[in-house]
């Protein structure tokens, strides 16, 4: 039987979800790009799962971009469709309450890069390379990064990127602020399962909301997003959570989280 085009395998409330194409080095085409959205679907809602890491199968690729073979056939209307495709799916992940992490294994190039960029944050394996390559097909990125890799490492250095189409080393990505750690290839999920272990034993539902706060927060003005952050803030007052995690510091024990 053929293998799924997404994995996922959930353990200790974190689902590990692979993108699953290595012999075309997972690049997205439209079957991947649905697949993948009905699993982001499904672990949004799944009760069991808490967070989230994606990742590339085999050891060259996260996902080497949008599959050029099928975006060669398409007309302006069938491209637009394809585009607005990715940018729900990505949507869905940065919307998502739970935390998404990219554990990047490889290439992360084009739509791959721009995937990497809608999760929380991203760990890469020292062998990762990140680029936008797209004007060297004659397009510019469809995905979000000419908007989100600006917002994070700022224009003129997202303007090199683009521009050029040149890749990025794991460690040059690193210190642009790209990438939160780099590791060796072999403990990369490892490391990604570790640091979402550390945040499990925290409140998720301020996680939710910090995230959901951090993310509203950068598409608004300053003065508005500090007032958003604020109203966030004395709303979660209102949860078991905030009582816990108090009355536990005060009574020098453990807290323990409900997530209510
Ligand atoms: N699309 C389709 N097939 C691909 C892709 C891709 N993006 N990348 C690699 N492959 C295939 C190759 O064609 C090859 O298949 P085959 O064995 O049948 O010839 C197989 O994967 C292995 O690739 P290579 O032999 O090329 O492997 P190398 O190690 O020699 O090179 C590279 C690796 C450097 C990663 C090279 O494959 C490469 O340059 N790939 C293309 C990278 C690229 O340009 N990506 C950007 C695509 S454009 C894009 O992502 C636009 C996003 C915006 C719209 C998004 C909407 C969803």
């Amino acid at each position: 039987m053929n293998e799924p085009i997404v994995k996922t395998n959930t353990k200790n409330e974190i689902c590990t979800v692979t993108i699953n194409r290595p012999e075309n080095l997972n690049a997205l085409n439209s079957e991947l790009l649905d697949a993948l959205a009905k699993s982001i679907e499904e672990i949004s809602t799944a009760n069991e799962i808490k967070i989230v890491i994606i990742t590339g199968s085999g050891d060259k690729a996260f996902v080497a971009g949008a599959d050029i073979s099928e975006m060669t056939e398409m007309n302006p209307v069938q491209a637009l469709h394809f585009s607005r495709k990715g940018q729900r799916l990505l949507g869905k992940i940065e919307s998502m309450e739970k935390v998404c992490i990219a554990a990047v294994n490889g290439y992360a190039l084009g739509g791959g890069f721009e995937l990497a960029l809608a999760c929380d944050f991203i760990y890469a394996s020292s062998n990762a390379q990140f680029g936008l390559p797209e004007v060297t097909l004659g397009i510019i990125p469809g995905f979000g990064g000419t908007q989100n890799l600006p917002r994070l490492i700022g224009p003129n250095r997202s303007r090199e990127l683009i521009f050029s189409g040149k890749m990025l080393s794991a460690e040059q990505a690193e210190i642009w602020g790209i990438v939160n750690k780099v590791v060796e290839q072999d403990t990369l999920l490892a490391e990604a399962k570790n640091i979402a272990t550390t945040m499990l034993k925290n409140g998720l539902t301020a996680i939710g909301f910090a995230k959901e706060t951090i993310r509203s927060g950068l598409n608004m003005p300053k003065n508005e997003a500090i007032l958003h952050e604020s109203s966030i803030f004395g709303g979660l007052f209102s949860t078991f959570d905030q009582k816990e995690g108090m009355s536990a510091f005060l009574e020098k024990r453990k807290a323990l989280f409900s997530n209510v």
